[in-house]
């Protein structure tokens, strides 16, 4: 979210002018016509044990992580792990895990998620991955949704704040990533000051139709901007990309103030068709880049990752027709394009009106050569001759918009805390309700596609205040449901977040229920450590490292007697939930160790590091309450002092201690 919770003297200044019309017009309207009442809860109301109609998918913001609620309930039904650290099930912090946070600054167990985006087929979600992007270390994550898991994550080269990502193309065959902070590219050492002279953008296309094989397809150099947002076209517009940039006047301080002085900033529209050209006539210039690109490995469920270098950089001097400009009033933060392809709505965050491009109309002045300028290579098209449509007197501060594929738009206006519904093509102001509060993104379920669902629609809102009971200082965010089905908008429901929601996505239900993964098999479980039945279990020294491997299951660990350990080792537990049943899970700790717990999923191996720092009797337990014999379910780990005489031992059956003590064994 670029605007301050605490509105800046900018906005207050441009939101005084128009502030007395738009607050006549809501008292005019009495008290919000908003206010849930039962038959707002009987359109919401999940009876227990029946089924939401969608999935709805929103971001955690500065929590890194998604967050899955049904709708219309807003029942929370999982917290996804992506970009933090998750001590809830170990993600992050087991041996597994670990090397989805590997970057070129090392290990990152945090960021900033913004925009989940599902992948498409023919423009339309399709239920098969979930993508978000990393802001502050530029990242993109892709969510299997048939596990719910995070299996891979790419790292943006020469880039800087990988916000306006990742939203994809009709097809997924790419995601995108746009800096929004511009640097050196290559980043390098210069005077601040230097900005308009050193300072680039990069806009990003990468490859993600196949799973565990995104990479970089090509990146464009483009003037130092802030680039905020994007979306891919549709339909006649397909092979498109259109991102919004600000800060055009290229500040390098309080931008607050210094890039809200051009009157219009600009849409890039992006022919990424035309970029495949440039590429494949060797037009893209190898640049220097390192990035990290990580996996998780099906079988063995541990992450990999490779440390990639190269890219190909298009110039657009090199590549005529790659890109153009669309004059853009005011600091435009969403951009956003209709079910048809046709149109391309900008939400100028400090303008006045809403304007809507018209691609039919940039095609022809891109014939018609109706230019202003040219910027690096870059024409800027007439805002007059690509402009379709203004609508007049949105409201204030007009952020995001969606479609309902029935013909109207619906806008979030965050200084006038309001979403407003307009029809395209006339651009009149057709309803509006209130949100409570500051409402950033909104969400119709598909409402970014070729096919919205256009029943309900979803405020994701910045601040809370008194809409729950009061938790302190700092409340939960807060998402708003609300009705979209008939003429006027209505208020269903208010639901907490976690984290701060900034974009979300939803699809019905019926798309991806029935494809969930229940267990992992034991059987393809090719983790060199796992541990497949109680007699594979057992201890081994290699030096000061330390192996246990053991299984879990109703309700014992085996082995759970371990000695011969010494102060000083490393130790890791190598654990198999060996159950072969859905939700079936155990969980590991051990006394002192300073990591999280592992929890393990049925069929899965995870591993936890311990070093132990003096002398004792340890015990470990299952930290799933399991079974009814839950609480018996634990072990005992003795450690001596360094050099101690007392041997490797693992209670496991005679037959494998027997081979243990073999060298076949021992290499296990
Ligand atoms: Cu919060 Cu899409 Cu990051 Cu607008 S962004 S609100
Ligand atoms: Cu296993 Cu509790």
């Amino acid at each position: 979210m670029p605007i301050s919770r605490r509105y800046s003297t900018t906005l207050i200044v441009a939101s005084v002018a128009i502030f007395g019309t738009l607050y006549a017009c809501s008292t005019r309207r009495g008290p919000n016509q908003s206010l849930a009442g039962s038959d707002a809860a009987s359109k919401v109301y999940v009876p227990p044990g029946s089924y939401d109609e969608f999935y709805s998918f929103l971001s955690g913001g500065y929590s890194g992580q998604v967050a899955v609620y049904g709708l219309p309930s807003g029942r929370l039904l999982k917290v996804i792990p992506v970009f933090s650290q998750f001590a809830e099930d170990g993600y992050g912090y087991n041996e597994e895990t670990k090397p989805l946070f590997q970057t070129t600054y090392g290990f990152v167990p945090w960021d900033d998620s913004h925009h989940p985006e599902l992948s498409m087929t023919d423009g339309v979600p399709d239920g098969r991955w979930l993508f978000i992007n990393a802001n502050n270390t530029p990242r993109i994550a892709r969510i299997d949704l048939t596990r719910f898991e995070t299996d891979e994550i790419i790292q943006i080269p020469n880039s800087a704040g990988g916000h306006a990502s990742p939203f994809t193309t009709p097809d997924s065959k790419y995601v995108v990533s746009a800096t929004r902070f511009s640097v050196p590219v290559p980043n390098t050492d210069v005077a601040i000051d230097s900005y308009k002279k050193n300072f680039k953008g990069t806009l990003s296309f990468i490859t993600a139709d196949q799973p565990g094989k995104m990479d970089v397809a090509f990146q464009i150099l483009m003037p130092g901007y802030n680039y905020d947002l994007g979306h891919a076209g549709k339909g006649p517009s397909d092979g498109w990309f259109f991102f919004t940039s600000y800060n055009t006047e290229e500040a390098n301080t309080k931008l607050e103030e210094n890039a809200s002085q051009n009157d219009k900033d600009f849409v890039a529209a992006v022919n990424y068709k035309r970029a495949e050209e440039c590429v494949a006539q060797g037009k893209a210039k190898p640049a220097a880049a390192e990035y990290y690109h990580n996996w998780v490995d099906e079988g063995s469920r541990q992450a990999k990752s490779e440390k990639k270098t190269g890219v190909k950089m298009i110039n657009p001097m090199d590549c005529p027709g790659l890109v153009y400009y669309l004059p853009t009033p005011k600091s435009p933060h969403g951009v956003d394009v209709d079910p048809t392809g046709e149109y391309i709505v900008a939400g100028g965050k400090l303008a006045t009106v809403i304007p809507v491009h018209s691609f039919t109309k940039m095609q022809k002045a891109i014939a018609d050569k109706a230019f202003d300028k040219e910027i690096d290579g870059i024409p800027v098209l007439k805002y007059d001759a690509v402009v379709a449509g203004e609508v007049q007197k949105p409201g204030l501060g007009p952020l995001h918009t969606e479609f309902d594929g029935k013909g109207y738009a619906y806008t979030s206006l965050f200084i006038s805390s309001e979403v407003v519904k307009w029809k395209l093509g006339t651009w009149e102001v057709v309803d509006r309700i209130k949100t409570y509060y500051s409402i950033g993104h909104l969400m119709i379920p598909g409402g970014d596609s070729k096919r919205p669902a256009g029943k309900y629609l979803l405020a994701l809102n910045k601040i809370t205040k008194d809409r729950y009971l009061p938790t302190g200082p700092e409340m939960a965010q807060s998402a708003q449901l609300i009705d979209i089905s008939g003429d006027k908008m209505k208020l269903l429901l208010d639901f907490p977040t976690i984290g701060e929601p900034h974009y979300a996505q939803a699809i019905p239900a019926s798309v991806i229920k029935d494809k969930q993964v229940k267990y992992y098999k034991l059987a393809s479980n090719t983790n060199p450590w796992a541990t497949r039945s109680e007699s594979e279990g057992g201890i081994t020294r290699n030096g000061k490292r330390v192996d246990i491997k053991m299984i879990a299951i109703r309700s014992h660990f085996a082995p759970d007697n371990l000695e011969g350990v010494q102060v000083g080792d490393t130790v890791v537990f190598h654990v198999t939930n060996i159950e072969q049943d859905w939700d079936i899970l155990h969980g590991f700790a051990v006394l002192g160790m300073n990591t999280s717990e592992l929890i393990l999923q049925p069929g899965e191996t995870r591993s936890l590091t311990w070093i132990p720092k003096s002398p004792g009797v340890f015990p470990f337990y299952c930290t799933d309450f399991c079974s009814a014999l839950h609480q018996e379910m634990q072990g005992y780990v003795r450690v001596s002092p360094a050099g101690s005489p007392v041997k490797l031992m693992a209670n496991v059956s005679k037959k494998t201690q027997a081979q243990l003590a073999t060298p076949a064994g021992k290499a296990r």
